[in-house]
């Protein structure tokens, strides 16, 4: 009987040593998710990096190489030359000589396919390039207008580069060891050392030939209601390829400084610091803005169709 009770009680015993069944601690679902969530978005930025990293690795020394054209240093004669210019706005005024150390400036403007290759390399991003954002004006994106920006059209990896930030343009000069030009450099380039209206020289629109992409009557068969160059047709309403108009070069051989697409400059447009200035007129604009002093300024997060850029070095 005592033994048995013995027994009993070493069972009992053992019963009780025994390690319970494991009792699982009741998760918290919210947080749980929420570590998981950031365990892959920490993981996912990880791996961005990574693969950034890696395509950084991959385009050393093979980063697109725009041609491009030796600027000599020295004095230039600088905005409004009255002389031979009856349509300056008083932001190009006074004209004024400036001189410029030597520098070399791309031939064309940054096309669709160089800026791909920054993007693709990890070293420029591709954020709103196919939605026109007028920033300080409206502050909109204008779908309406999503036709006219180039990224992401197939039959446009030749033309300009367009609908993006300064930024975004600052940081493909960047990536190719150039920058943008100032104001003053982008106009030498432009127009040379003798305060001529175009880059070509002094004879205006439908006098000399196909000159420059600027708003035609090729835009006005297409907008009706727009000023446009009367009397010369340069048979594209939006951009064109980079280059299309060697009869338009400048007296260093650089393409396009009038028409096709502004051109973000370094400078800031303004004393308050809002505007970056912009240089040369589009493919949007009547003859009076495409002139080699005319100087134009938006906030830095524009997106406009008829703003690019190209580098400096
Ligand atoms: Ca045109
Ligand atoms: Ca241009």
């Amino acid at each position: 009987m005592m033994k048995l009770k013995g027994i009993a009680w070493l069972m009992l015993l053992g019963i009780l040593l025994l390690p319970g069944p494991a009792v699982p601690a009741q998760p918290d679902r919210k947080s749980s998710a929420e570590e998981k969530k950031l365990a892959e978005a920490s993981g996912k930025v990880e791996e961005q990096r990574k693969q950034e990293a890696a395509k950084r690795e991959a385009w050393k020394g093979n980063k697109p190489k725009e041609e491009e054209v030796p600027v000599p240093a020295g004095e230039f004669f600088m905005g409004c030359n009255e002389q031979v210019d009856a349509e300056c706005n008083d932001d190009e005024k006074p004209g004024r000589r400036v001189y410029v150390k030597a520098f070399k400036i791309d031939k064309t403007e940054v096309t669709v396919a160089q800026y791909r290759q920054c993007v693709e390399a990890g070293a420029c991003n591709g954020d709103g390039l196919t939605m026109p954002f007028w920033a300080g004006a409206d502050n909109e994106e204008h779908p309406e207008w999503a036709w006219a920006c180039n990224w992401g059209k197939a039959e446009r990896e030749s033309h300009p580069i367009n609908c993006l930030t300064w930024e975004q343009a600052r940081a493909y000069c960047a990536w190719v060891g150039k920058r943008l030009p100032t104001e003053a450099e982008w106009e030498k380039a432009a127009r040379g050392t003798d305060g001529r209206k175009y880059p070509w020289g002094n004879q205006g629109y439908g006098v000399v030939g196909q000159v420059a992409n600027i708003a035609d009557e090729t835009a006005k068969r297409n907008q009706p209601n727009w000023a446009v160059a009367t009397g010369y047709d340069d048979g594209y309403y939006g951009t064109a390829p980079v280059g299309s108009f060697p009869a338009g070069a400048s007296p260093y051989g650089a393409l396009d400084m009038a028409g096709n697409v502004w051109q973000w400059t370094a400078d800031w447009y303004d004393d308050d610091h809002k505007f970056r200035a912009e240089r040369g007129g589009s493919w949007f604009n009547q003859p009076s803005f495409t002139r080699a002093s005319t100087r134009y300024g938006d906030a830095p997060t524009l997106r406009g169709i008829s703003t690019g850029f190209r580098c400096v070095q």
